[in-house]
Formats: C-alpha cells, sequence, structure tokens
C-alpha cells in the first residue's frame, strides 16, 4: 500500500515540469489569441485541450521504441505534455504556429505537417515539438511539448477515427479504409471553401491577417 502510494508519487513528481510546461505553452497561445482578436476582429483558437500522457500510455509507448520500460526513462519521449490547438480556418494553423516559433524561448524540436502531406488515411494535422524553459527550486530545465494544431473539422474526423480504427485492436478492412479515408477528403474540402468564405466576407478589413510574421528585434 505505502509503495503503491509512493510510486504514485514519484509520477507525480516527475510530471510536475510537464504540468508547467502546458501552462506555459497554454498562456503563450491565449496570448496570440488575444492579440489577434485585438488587432484583426479574429480569434483563431476555437479550443485548446491538454493532457498528460497516462502512466500506461507512458510505458506503452517506451516499449514500442524498444527503450526500457521505466519512468525514469521518460526524457526519451517529446509527447509525455501534449495540446491540443482547434483553429477555425486553415491558413490560422501555419500563423499560429509561426508566431509561437518566433517567441526567443521557445525552441522548435520537430515539425511535421500532416496537412501539407497527409497521412495515408486521410489524417490532417500540424504536429510541433517545441521545449520551453520551467524554473523550479533545482533550477532551469527544458521541457518538451507536443503541440497538434488543426480545424475543427480535421478535428472532428480526427476524434473519430481515433475511436473507430487508430486506437483499437480491430484491423480496419479497404471498404472501411477507403470510406474513411472519404470522409477526410471531404472534411478537407469543407475546410478549403469554408476559408474561401472567411476571406471573401472579410478581406478589407482583415489587413493584417496572415501576413508573415517577422521576428521581433
Ligand atoms: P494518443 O493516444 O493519441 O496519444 P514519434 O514520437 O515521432 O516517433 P508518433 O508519436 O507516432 O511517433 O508521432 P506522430 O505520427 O506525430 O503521432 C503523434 C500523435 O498524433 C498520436 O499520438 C495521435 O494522437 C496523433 N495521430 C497520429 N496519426 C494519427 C492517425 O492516423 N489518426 C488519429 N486519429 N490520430 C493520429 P499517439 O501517442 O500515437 O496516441
Amino acid at each position: 500500500m505505502i509503495n503503491a502510494f509512493q510510486e504514485q508519487r514519484h509520477f507525480e513528481e516527475l510530471m510536475q515540469p510537464y504540468r508547467a510546461a502546458i501552462m506555459i505553452v497554454k498562456t503563450k497561445l491565449e496570448i496570440i489569441d488575444q492579440e489577434l482578436k485585438f488587432k484583426c476582429e479574429h480569434s483563431p483558437i476555437h479550443n485548446i485541450q491538454s493532457r498528460i500522457k497516462s502512466p500506461q500510455s507512458i510505458l506503452d509507448k517506451l516499449e514500442r521504441k524498444g527503450i526500457s520500460k521505466n519512468f525514469n526513462n521518460i526524457k526519451e519521449l517529446n509527447d509525455i505534455a501534449g495540446l491540443r490547438v482547434i483553429c477555425q480556418y486553415i491558413n490560422d494553423i501555419q500563423y499560429i504556429a509561426q508566431l509561437l516559433v518566433l517567441q526567443d524561448d521557445v525552441i522548435q524540436i520537430k515539425h511535421n505537417n500532416y496537412i501539407q502531406y497527409p497521412k495515408e488515411n486521410g489524417y490532417r494535422s500540424l504536429h510541433l515539438i517545441v521545449s520551453v524553459p520551467v524554473y523550479q527550486r533545482e533550477g532551469m530545465m527544458q521541457v518538451p511539448v507536443e503541440i497538434q494544431i488543426r480545424t475543427i473539422a480535421m478535428d472532428c474526423w480526427a476524434s473519430l477515427e481515433h475511436e473507430l480504427a487508430y486506437k483499437t485492436n480491430f484491423v480496419a478492412n479497404n471498404d472501411i479504409k477507403q470510406r474513411l479515408k472519404w470522409c477526410a477528403d471531404m472534411m478537407a474540402k469543407t475546410d478549403e471553401e469554408m476559408q474561401k468564405v472567411y476571406l471573401e466576407l472579410n478581406q478589407p478589413w482583415s489587413c493584417l491577417l496572415y501576413t508573415s510574421p517577422s521576428p521581433r528585434d
């Protein structure tokens, strides 16, 4: 009993910097959204979700990567802390990502553009791994955070597909795969059309929007 309690406490202690990193990156994203809302009358972020990977998922991932299943090896994983940013329109995705990684204390470690290059099953999303400094009593440590940035439509497809196919032991047959892919492509067409309508209705007023952000001096 005491051992289980101590293990739980040890795990929670290891998670502390990751929880802090989530708070830091989430706040940065909220500040970006607030600024754009004020200056461009457009709030690109619909919703931000966050999660700390569960102990079981951590052990499963260590095993998948061929790393010994021990919580002290979590430094080998970059997605213990995860944020999902749901945007209104496709163009918002790249713009938010750029504004975030241009910040001096945000180091980009990895960039996977599954929107420009969707996965074979139709999965679309922009994945970033960044690291941010977290200050604790012992000093500063750089903590990685995985950020998935996608539109409402991409998120709708990915959330359902996650349950239906991605995280199940069930191996989808070709018919199911094609139908899921068809849905993903329809969602992508909807995103394109919604973006066009938004720009047609708002262009005269959104002069600042989607212009390349440049590094601050
Ligand atoms: P969960 O349960 O969602 O957290 P790498 O770390 O680069 O070696 P990894 O982590 O597979 O390999 O990277 P990738 O491909 O960028 O995927 C990271 C996450 O994106 C996944 O986390 C999923 O959340 C999501 N994802 C990737 N591909 C798909 C897909 O085809 N369908 C859906 N619905 N989501 C996907 P986890 O840890 O695999 O799972």
